[in-house]
């Protein structure tokens, strides 16, 4: 099955409602609209060119090479420095040192929904580009945004998602399983087991997120997703954040992470890049 966006307009109610939340609780995901009006696309996708081909560098951010493969297993590691000029990168995270993603981040609509969801004082656990290359990718397996393998010392529920280019199933667009949020968190590890895959992820019950560019979708964190190669010949580029309490920490470090909203939150014309 696969679940269209039919509204074009772009979205200019700035508060979720509360059917959206119901939505959202009850399946673990929920169409926020087209958010990125055409302007703001020009400007995220010309923004991401810049940072992947080094017009635009930051010393710390981590940058992730799609694999020559397409399986998720032969993703090399990410790179801080030194980082080759291509458009084929498959990651790139904290993109909240940049001034044009943080300022994205920080719209009106995304606080409202961090203060229904989350409170006042929130930050966010990564800030993350996502690619896939024309006729390339990565296929990435089922998994749920949560557990002991992100190092947290809490689960966060919210990520939004925003569609970069339209999302087709030729492109590569996200599967779902509506519903799997239910089952609480299936591995401490990210992935599921196959059993747990039978049992939560059926083929039957699962969905294709379909999505025009610009679109933005609010996951819920312990939904099963997964996505699958590019085929076709447009990139397939999407922008993930997922929002936390700004009280929760990595375990290792104890440190908290970049705030976004409340007191400490950083101010996008306060981040400059290295180059
Ligand atoms: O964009 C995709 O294909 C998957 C993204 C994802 O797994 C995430 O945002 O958590």
């Amino acid at each position: 099955m696969t679940d269209k966006f039919s509204n074009y307009e772009t979205r200019l109610d700035q508060e979720m409602s509360d059917l959206e939340a119901n939505a959202f609780m009850e399946t673990g995901y929920v169409r926020l609209g087209r958010i990125a009006s055409s302007s703001e696309l020009v400007a995220l996708r010309s923004r991401i060119d810049d940072i992947m081909l080094g017009n635009v560098k930051y010393d710390q951010m981590p940058m992730q090479l799609d694999s020559e493969t397409g399986k998720y297993g032969d993703v090399p590691g990410q790179t801080l420095a030194d980082a080759p000029s291509t458009l084929a990168y498959r990651r790139i995270d904290e993109l909240w040192r940049d001034p044009v993603f943080l300022g994205y981040m920080q719209q009106p609509l995304f606080k409202s929904i961090a203060a229904r969801f989350i409170g006042t004082e929130v930050s966010v656990f990564r800030a993350m580009f996502m690619n896939k290359p024309a006729h390339r990718g990565t296929e990435l397996p089922w998994h749920q945004d949560v557990g002991a393998g992100w190092g947290l010392d809490a689960n966060p529920i919210t990520t939004i998602w925003t569609a970069m280019d339209d999302a087709t199933r030729d492109s590569g667009c996200m599967q779902l399983a509506p519903g799997s949020h239910k089952a609480g968190v299936l591995s401490e590890r990210h992935f599921p087991t196959e059993e747990q895959i039978t049992r939560h992820a059926p083929p039957a019950g699962c969905i294709h997120l379909e999505a025009v560019a610009g679109e933005a979708i609010l996951l819920h964190n312990f939904l099963l997703h997964r996505s699958p190669v590019n085929t076709s010949d447009q990139p397939r580029r999407a922008f993930s954040v997922p929002y936390m309490n700004a009280s929760v920490k990595d375990v290792q470090s104890g440190r908290t992470f970049p705030v976004v909203f409340g007191e400490q939150a950083l101010i996008p014309e306060e981040q400059v890049a290295n180059s």
